[in-house]
């Protein structure tokens, strides 16, 4: 069977949600093709924290009712060194700027809804999705869904299929150039239906590994440890996270860690990623399928969001003007936020992550997180960085 949209895209995670909501508030239509089932896609844990300009996003486009009664604004966040508690005030340092905790799956089951509520097309439990001639003015999508073909004919693709889709994969390779750096240690991320500790995240650069105590409601704790990077999570029984948390989030004030049962435990790699141009012709890379981020930073899923209002802007300019001028620079408009959020991600995570046997590098750690307390200066910039920099 043949059809005919303007834009299809390809994932129905974040960016490709919100994109082809930005797109419906356009008058553009589109088609959402999703490997996985609705269920799956907002069930998986993942992240948690929203910046201020995806937050603004969200709510200028009618998606903040709920986002408004249940997400939790911060206004900044803690940094335990050797025992002291110290605060980071983001709010004050970037005139009022605020972070909302506010799970990635409801930021995905809203979206999810406002689109099928509009009458728009997602279409999960497809397979064998294919991507063609997008080196043409006229691509098409062929897949299969519930054994029967499919082709999709559309303007425009949007690769929104994350890191291990198949959207970068069908680019010709040589077209592409590739940056990334992997890290000698993981996370061990937990989720628990226990009250959190903490009123604001908590940042930990122990000696035996960082840890992260964050939260996702006033009844949910989320927290993380540093781990191996093939550790075996048959070797946590729950019993032994709470304890490792409990002393590399210790500190000297009497402060004490509530643990509780263990919804969820997974193992998360971090990576640095970045493909370079985001475009090949009528296909566009969005979110993880372009970029990947170490979690320390809490950007992924805000740097997708950003990608998504940049070609949604773009697409829109096409359909208004018949000029490509704006999907032309889409590539080099995304890339230049995505390669500040890479800077500043791993900046972090080289800032707090314990590196085995090496003293040199702790000491420089603490001399970094020392000055980064005692500055001003140093504030302001993790701050601005933190809490995401205006869209352009
Ligand atoms: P997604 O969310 O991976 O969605 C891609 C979608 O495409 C589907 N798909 C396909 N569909 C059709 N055909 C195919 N061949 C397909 N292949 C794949 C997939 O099933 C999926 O539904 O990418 P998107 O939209 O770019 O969104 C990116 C974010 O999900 C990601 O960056 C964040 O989750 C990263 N991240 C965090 N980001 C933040 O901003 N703040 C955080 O606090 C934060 N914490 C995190 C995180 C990621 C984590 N994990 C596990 C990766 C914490 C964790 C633990
Ligand atoms: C989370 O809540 O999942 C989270 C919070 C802060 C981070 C990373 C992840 O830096």
């Amino acid at each position: 069977m043949a059809v005919r949209t303007q834009v299809g895209i390809v994932g129905a995670g974040p960016s490709g949600l919100l994109l082809s909501h930005l797109l419906h508030l356009e008058g553009i239509e589109s088609v959402v093709l999703e490997i996985r089932s609705r269920k799956h896609v907002e069930s998986r844990v993942r992240a948690g924290v929203l910046e201020q300009g995806t937050v603004d996003i969200l709510r200028e486009t009618g998606l903040g009712d709920r986002l408004q009664r249940e997400g939790l604004v911060h206004y900044g966040i803690e940094l335990r060194l050797e025992g002291q508690r110290h605060r980071i005030p983001l709010s004050a340092l970037t005139g009022g700027r605020t972070l909302t905790i506010y799970d990635q799956q409801k930021v995905v089951y809203d979206l999810a809804e406002a689109r099928l509520a509009a009458g728009g097309q997602v279409q999960y439990e497809v397979t064998d999705v294919r991507v063609h001639d997008f080196g043409s003015a006229a691509p098409v999508l062929r897949y299969r869904k519930d054994g029967a073909a499919h082709e999709l004919r559309c303007d425009i693709i949007a690769g929104c299929d994350g890191f291990h889709g198949v959207c970068r994969p069908s680019i010709p390779s040589g077209a592409l150039t590739i940056y990334e750096r992997v890290y000698p240690f993981a996370w061990l991320g937990i989720l628990a239906a226990v009250a959190p500790s903490v009123e604001e995240m908590a940042y930990a650069p122990h000696d035996r590994g960082f840890a992260l105590h964050s939260l996702r409601s006033p009844e949910i704790s989320r927290l993380y440890l540093q781990c191996a990077v093939d550790e075996d999570l048959a070797n946590w029984p729950d019993e032994r996270i709470w304890k490792e948390l409990e002393t590399r989030l210790s500190t000297n004030d009497g402060w004490t860690l509530k643990g509780g049962p263990i919804v969820e435990k997974n193992l998360i790699a971090l990576r640095s990623f970045v493909v370079e141009p985001m475009q090949y012709g009528r296909l566009f890379l969005v979110g993880d399928a372009a970029h990947i981020v170490p979690a320390t930073g809490a950007k992924g899923l805000n740097l997708a969001v950003a990608d998504a209002q940049i070609l949604a802007r773009a697409v829109t300019e096409f359909y208004r003007s018949g000029r490509t001028d704006a999907l032309d620079r889409y590539s080099e408009v995304c890339l230049r936020r995505a390669w500040r959020v890479q800077q500043f991600s791993r900046w972090w995570t080289l800032a707090l992550h314990r590196f085995e046997g090496d003293d040199f590098i702790r000491r420089l750690q603490l001399s970094e997180l020392e000055y980064l307390l005692a500055s001003k200066a140093a504030a302001t910039s993790m701050a601005e960085n933190y809490v995401g920099m205006p869209l352009e």
